[in-house]
């Protein structure tokens, strides 16, 4: 009996060793086991998923194969390779994967993030640039108010002489901005409703770390709703109902509030280092900051002459790049004057740095989010003077990151503000 058992097991060893032995020339990729692939490996490893594939592709090259069960995977970690996918072939690399975490989050698809690259796609992206996302100086007086009243709050802080959480003050900035302006109105600061768009905001982000992304369900998605936000459908080709609205108020929600609040906090983390560029910021009030975005493809392309399996899920590591010795001098310096008189944007054209990723599926919420940080950042620094809280140095910052879809630091960032001038 225990024989037969164990010859059951075995027999379909070697038809999965045949099956996966099939593939053609793949680029680079370390050693696999046979049925999970590379899962194994992040287990294996405690930092964040862009640092483990960094790692990676010290070793193995800066196109990388990997398997997570059956999900074929490519990583993509330097600006040539980035360019290649985001722009030469950016047609054949702009679809998006098709799992169950993903149609939740956008309604099916209706949504922009993770729709797949059609007519609709590019219908809805035009009608939300004309709306939404272009009127980033008809938003301008909602930014004001918002930063104003963070100011407010730190002052009282300080006068208290109590430290400032920086983690939490830029994840309220960022979500109350966005509702003012994607919903229309301003929750309470410690209403029911306000927790409940941070518990959303945990959970998808958790829900959307790269490594989780492969069996999840989800039962919260349901109760966003759309207040005070109008649309001006004209000619649109199709029917707009209200889970179109809700998807795409869920991606503005979503990409919105993380990604800024994050960037603001990684930069006053990293000038906390660097007392130096602390002061020539404040002296300056001039801030290049980034955050972190990932691209996936679905069609089979011959990348030169490695080929690359239909619906492979495309990781474009922004961090890595950014940290490519062939792309910068020095790269892992804090060095934010080597923007000074550079030709290097963010905009999507350079591929060294692309923290708003590039080619069709750059984030259209681009313009919205440099205003927010920028004006943020720049009151942060202009008006206050910061220190480490008691019993603690500068020393003591660290820089290890959360996984999930916008790297946010994982120990909170607690600082303490001395208003200029007193
Ligand atoms: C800072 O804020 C976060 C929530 O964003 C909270 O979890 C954390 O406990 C706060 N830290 C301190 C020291 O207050
Ligand atoms: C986005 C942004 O503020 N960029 C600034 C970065 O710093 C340089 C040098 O001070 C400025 O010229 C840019 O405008």
């Amino acid at each position: 009996m225990a024989m037969l058992l164990i010859l059951i097991f075995l027999l379909p060893l070697p038809f999965f060793l045949f099956l996966l032995s099939k593939h053609g020339n793949l680029p680079p990729s370390p050693p696999a086991l046979p049925l999970i692939g590379h899962l194994h490996m992040q287990l294996f490893d405690n930092s964040s998923p862009h640092i483990f594939l960094w790692k990676l592709s010290q070793k193995y090259g800066s196109l990388l194969y990997l398997r997570f069960g059956c999900k074929p995977t490519i990583v993509v970690s330097s600006a040539e390779m980035a360019k290649e996918v985001m722009k030469t072939r950016d047609l054949d690399f702009c679809g998006r994967p098709d799992n169950r975490a993903s149609r939740r989050l956008s309604y099916n698809g209706l949504d922009l993030a993770f729709a797949p690259y059609d007519g609709y796609w590019r219908e809805m992206r035009k009608l939300c640039v004309v709306n939404l996302f272009g009127r980033v100086q008809q938003f301008r007086p909602i930014r004001e108010d918002e930063v104003g009243r963070l100011m407010e709050k730190i002052c009282q802080l300080s006068a208290d002489s109590k430290p400032v959480n920086i983690s939490e003050a830029t994840t309220c900035l960022s979500s109350t901005i966005i509702c003012r302006v994607g919903f229309g109105k301003r929750y309470a600061e410690e209403g029911a409703e306000r927790s409940r768009f941070h518990g959303l905001l945990s959970e998808s982000q958790a829900l959307l770390s790269i490594f989780a992304s492969l069996t999840i369900s989800l039962g919260w998605v349901g109760w966003i709703d759309s207040q005070g936000f109008t649309i001006d459908g004209g000619d649109f080709p199709f029917d707009l109902t209200a889970d179109h609205i809700k998807a795409i108020l869920m991606n503005v929600f979503l990409a919105g509030t993380e990604t800024s609040a994050a960037a603001i906090t990684w930069a006053m983390s990293f000038l906390m280092k660097h007392p130096n560029c602390l002061k020539t910021s404040q002296d300056e009030i001039a801030t290049n900051s980034s955050i972190v975005t990932a691209s996936r493809n679905t069609w089979k392309v011959q990348h030169r002459w490695y080929e690359i399996p239909a619906k492979s899920l495309v990781f474009v590591n922004a961090w890595a790049i950014g940290r490519d010795p062939g792309a910068w001098e020095n790269p892992q310096e804090f060095r934010p004057e080597r923007f000074i008189d550079s030709s290097i944007d963010y905009k999507g054209l350079h591929f060294e740095l692309i923290p708003f990723g590039a080619g069709r599926r750059i984030c259209p919420g681009m313009r919205m989010g440099v205003a927010t940080v920028e004006l943020a950042l720049a009151n942060l620094l202009y008006k206050f003077d910061w220190e480490m809280p008691a019993g603690m140095t500068e020393e003591d910052i660290d820089f290890d990151a959360l996984p999930g879809v916008t790297a946010h630091k994982k120990t909170h960032l607690i600082l303490v503000a001395r208003k200029i001038g007193d």
